[in-house]
C-alpha cells in the first residue's frame, strides 16, 4: 500500500505537495477529487474540505499543505526541503507562508471574479492585488542575485514560488506579474523546467 493524496488536479498548494513527493521520489497515489463537486469525499477525511489531504496506509491524516510537508520531510528521503531544525528552518516556513499568502490572495480574487459581476466587490479584489504585488515585489528583491530563496539549495519556499507564479498564469494573467519582474521571470522559467513541475501543470479551465 502506498499513502494516497486527494488533490484537485488545479489546487496549487496540492501541487506544492506533488512537486515536493515528485524531488524526493516518493511513492503516492494520486486520489483525484475537487472539493467544490457534489460527489466530493474530500470531507470524509478532512473536516475542512480542503484540498490536499493526505491519507496513510493505517488511515492517518495529514493537513493542510504546510503539515504534510512537514510530515513528507520525516520520511528522511533527500533532497531535504526543509532545513533540520533552528531558526533556518522558520526561514524556509516564512518563505512558504508569505507565498502560500499569495496563493490564498489569488484564489480568494478568482473566486470573487467568478461571481455575478453585480454581487463582486471592487474594494475586495482591489485588497487581494494589492497582497499580490507587494508580496511579489518583495520577492523581486529577495532573489535578486541569488539562486534560491533561503540558503544554497531548492528548499520548500522554491517549489511554492514557482507553483504560486504558475498560479497566477493559470488564473490571474491579466495582472501580468512578470512586468517589471525579471527576476522573477528567470526563476519560473528555471522551476517550470524541471520534470517535477512540467508532470504537474494544471489542466485549463
Ligand atoms: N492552507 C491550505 C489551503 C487549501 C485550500 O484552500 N485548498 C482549496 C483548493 S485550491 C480547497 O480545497 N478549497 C475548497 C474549499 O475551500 O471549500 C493548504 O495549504 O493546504
Amino acid at each position: 500500500m502506498t499513502m494516497k493524496l486527494l488533490a484537485s488536479l488545479t489546487s496549487p498548494y496540492a501541487r506544492k505537495i506533488r512537486i515536493a513527493l515528485a524531488e524526493k521520489n516518493i511513492p503516492f497515489e494520486l486520489v483525484v477529487d475537487s472539493p467544490w463537486e457534489a460527489a466530493t469525499r474530500v470531507p470524509d477525511v478532512n473536516p475542512l474540505g480542503k484540498v490536499p489531504a493526505l491519507v496513510l496506509d493505517d488511515g492517518e491524516v495529514f493537513f493542510d499543505s504546510p503539515v504534510i510537508a512537514g510530515y513528507i520531510e520525516t520520511l528522511g528521503h533527500a533532497p531535504a526541503l526543509l532545513p533540520a531544525g533552528g531558526i533556518e528552518r522558520v526561514r524556509v516556513r516564512q518563505s512558504e507562508a508569505l507565498v502560500d499568502g499569495i496563493l490564498d490572495a489569488a484564489v480568494t480574487a478568482y473566486l470573487e471574479g467568478r461571481r455575478p459581476e453585480a454581487q463582486q466587490s471592487a474594494p475586495n479584489l482591489d485588497r487581494q492585488y494589492d497582497k499580490i504585488q507587494r508580496s511579489l515585489d518583495l520577492l523581486e528583491e529577495r532573489l535578486a542575485g541569488r539562486n534560491w530563496l533561503d540558503g544554497d539549495s531548492m528548499q520548500l519556499g522554491d517549489i511554492a514560488l514557482g507553483v504560486a507564479l504558475g498560479y497566477l498564469d493559470l488564473r490571474l494573467g491579466y495582472l501580468e506579474w512578470r512586468a517589471g519582474r525579471p527576476v522573477l521571470e528567470a526563476f519560473a522559467q528555471r522551476m517550470f523546467a524541471r520534470p517535477s513541475f512540467a508532470a504537474t501543470v494544471p489542466p485549463a479551465g
